[in-house]
This record gives structure tokens, C-alpha cells and sequence, in this order.
């Protein structure tokens, strides 16, 4: 048997949680950092470069987490730069053994290009970087709850665009953004036009505890949640709301070590997912931002079989289940088919 990192980067495996500049990695900054002063643009980032990494004993929470993406953005204003950042993250998505992305972004006019044009750089992007990587990666659009409702309402209309002019590369909406800003119920309508239009929704749901809301996210029924973190009973949601999550078994994009990091949760070992595991709600392991909490997708399935106790095959099988939930349902076959083609080569 190979030994565990090697075993965890081999293991393909989907990646369906992964915010764009959240993902960014210390060497592609550096890298976006040096794209920018040859291309003579401004650089404000270096008096506070070392406060992007957000790591386990930092004194920082959620709410201050939302101020470090401000530091990537300032990187990722520039068609060329934000292309530059997709290539550089898919490429470290593939090297760390995906064979499916669904990354997320959000939309931004900048003074170099139109929110239309950010995605449509991104897509660029990726189809460019599909001729040479044997992984699949598709862009679901991010709306930022911290945003003016009439944002919203744009950005749902330009993801209907884009899902209308590129449909095998736009998959998705989704909402983020700090959880204590906003309501979920001001951006229903926003949200119920784009999946109207074909989009498939994933809302952030329960990061902080706010069970009203997490009722209202899980009455919408989206395709599937970010975090879900506040909705058993133990963990800040009520018995309504961990009950309803039982009987809809709404996938759940889970994220440790970012929730470990931004004291969601206290430690590992308190983590819910060993609620949504025992209950079956599916499960999908993801990083949410690679980049902020220094971790990769195989270091966080690494993460979860060391502190829940896990075999390979299970940590195998948790991969293998989750390409079921994948947006775009066309790859779902031939995700299914590489899995399980691992487990049966590692006699798993
Ligand atoms: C909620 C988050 C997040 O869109 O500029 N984002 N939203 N909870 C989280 N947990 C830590 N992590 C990232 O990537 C950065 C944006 O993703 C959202 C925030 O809106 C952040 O500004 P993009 O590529």
C-alpha cells in the first residue's frame, strides 16, 4: 500500500466547493504579484501580503476572514491577471488528484473590466486550460450577500447569459458572502429566476446560527449546501431544522479544516460531520479556500479519515458518492467510472 499522501493526491476526486480568491495559493500570488509589477500595474497588497493565510491557532474568526479576500481581488483585477489565477488554480486543482471542478466566483466591475467580462475571462480561462488538463472544471456564478439586492438581480440575469452562451461550462448560482449580512429571503427572487432559467442552486446554509434562515434555505430546496454547520441541535440549529435536513437529505459540501479555522466549530474531532454522516446526508469533502486555510482537497480527506476513524475504502467511497452531485450531470458516468476504477485497482 502506498503511504497516505500519495494514496489521497491518487484518489480522484470532485471538487465542488472552492471560491476562486479564496483559492488562490501563496506561489500564485507571488506569481500574480510579479505579473503585476511587469505589467507595471499598482500593487497595494505588500503591507499586508502575510495576513492572507488564515491557519488554525489564528487569533482572527469568520467575520474577519471576509476582509482578506480584498487582498486577492486587488490581485485579480485585470482580465490577464484573473485568467492568469484560473489557470495557475485549476492546474494546482489537477495536481492535487481532481478530476472535477466546480469552481465559484464572484462577478466584479473592476476599472479594467465589466462584471460580464470577469466571468466571461474565467471561462475563457478554463476552456483554454481544458486542451492540456484531463480534469473537468465548470464555473458556478456567486452572488455576495453583502451586496445591494439590485447586484444580485444582475448578476442572476448575466449567470442566465452566460449558462444560455456557454451551457457546458456554467453550471450554477450560488450564495455566499458574510453570513450576518443581509437576509437569504431579499435574494429568493434573484435566485428562483436563474434556476427558472436551468442554473442549479448552492446556498452557503448555516455557518453561523441563525435557524430561521437555515429553515428558509432548506424550505427552497436548493441542489445542494455550503457548511451546514448550525442546523443539529448540538451545533446551534433546532430540532426543526436538523429534521427537515433528515428528510430532504440535501448534499452537504463540508469544508473542516475552513470551518476549523474560522471557529465554526471548535476542533476536528467536533466537527458535525459525524451528525450528517450517521444520518446519511450525503456528503461532499471540499476545501471552500484553498488558499486562505492552506489546505488541499486530498490534505482534507487526509483530515477526515484521521479524525473520523476511517478506511480507505470508505475514504474511497465518500469520493465515489460524491460525483453523484455534481452540477454538470453529463459528467456524472465517467466520474463514477474513474473511481470506481481506483477502488478496484487498489482492491478497495
Ligand atoms: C461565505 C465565502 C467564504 O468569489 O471573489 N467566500 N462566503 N463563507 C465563506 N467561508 C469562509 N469563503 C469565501 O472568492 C472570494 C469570495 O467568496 C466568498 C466571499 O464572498 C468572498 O469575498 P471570489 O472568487
Amino acid at each position: 500500500m502506498m503511504d497516505s499522501d500519495a494514496f489521497f493526491v491518487e484518489l480522484p476526486k470532485v471538487e465542488l466547493h472552492a471560491h476562486l480568491n479564496g483559492s488562490l495559493s501563496s506561489a500564485t500570488m507571488l506569481e500574480l504579484k510579479r505579473f503585476h509589477a511587469d505589467s507595471g500595474l499598482e500593487d497595494k497588497t505588500n503591507a499586508f501580503f502575510d495576513e492572507f493565510q488564515i491557519g488554525a491557532g489564528d487569533t482572527r474568526g469568520l467575520s474577519d476572514c471576509f476582509q482578506v479576500f480584498s487582498i486577492a481581488h486587488s490581485l485579480t483585477s485585470t482580465p490577464d491577471s484573473l485568467a492568469l489565477a484560473t489557470r495557475l488554480t485549476l492546474q494546482e486543482f489537477q495536481d492535487d488528484g481532481c478530476c472535477y471542478l466546480e469552481l465559484r466566483s464572484t462577478p466584479r466591475d473592476t476599472p479594467h473590466m465589466t462584471k460580464l467580462q470577469y466571468i466571461e475571462t474565467i471561462i475563457k480561462a478554463i476552456r483554454k486550460a481544458s486542451v492540456h488538463l484531463t480534469m473537468i472544471t465548470t464555473l458556478i456564478v456567486s452572488i455576495n450577500r453583502n451586496q445591494p439586492l439590485g447586484e444580485a438581480d444582475e448578476i442572476a440575469n448575466l449567470a442566465i447569459e452566460c449558462f444560455k452562451k456557454y451551457p457546458e461550462n456554467v453550471v450554477g448560482i450560488e450564495l455566499s458572502g458574510d453570513p450576518m449580512a443581509g437576509t437569504f429571503q431579499s435574494f429568493i427572487p434573484a435566485l428562483t429566476k436563474a434556476r427558472g432559467a436551468g442554473l442549479k442552486v448552492t446556498l452557503h446554509c448555516g455557518e453561523v446560527c441563525n435557524p430561521k434562515e437555515v429553515l428558509e434555505m432548506l424550505k427552497f430546496k436548493p441542489e445542494r449546501i455550503g457548511h451546514g454547520v448550525c442546523i443539529h441541535p448540538k451545533y446551534g440549529g433546532t430540532d426543526e431544522t436538523w429534521s427537515l435536513l433528515c428528510k430532504l437529505k440535501i448534499p452537504v459540501e463540508v469544508c473542516l479544516t475552513s470551518n476549523v479555522n474560522t471557529k465554526s466549530t471548535p476542533d476536528y474531532d467536533s466537527h458535525h460531520f459525524q451528525y450528517l454522516h450517521e444520518a446519511e446526508i450525503p456528503i461532499i469533502l471540499c476545501t471552500d479556500d484553498k488558499g486562505v486555510f492552506a489546505t488541499s482537497l486530498s490534505r482534507e480527506y487526509q483530515i477526515c479519515v484521521k479524525t473520523f476513524a476511517m478506511t480507505y475504502s470508505q475514504a474511497a467511497r465518500l469520493s465515489l458518492n460524491a460525483c453523484q452531485y455534481v452540477f454538470a450531470h453529463n459528467t456524472r458516468k465517467m466520474l463514477n467510472d474513474k473511481i470506481l476504477n481506483f477502488i478496484e485497482k487498489h482492491s478497495l
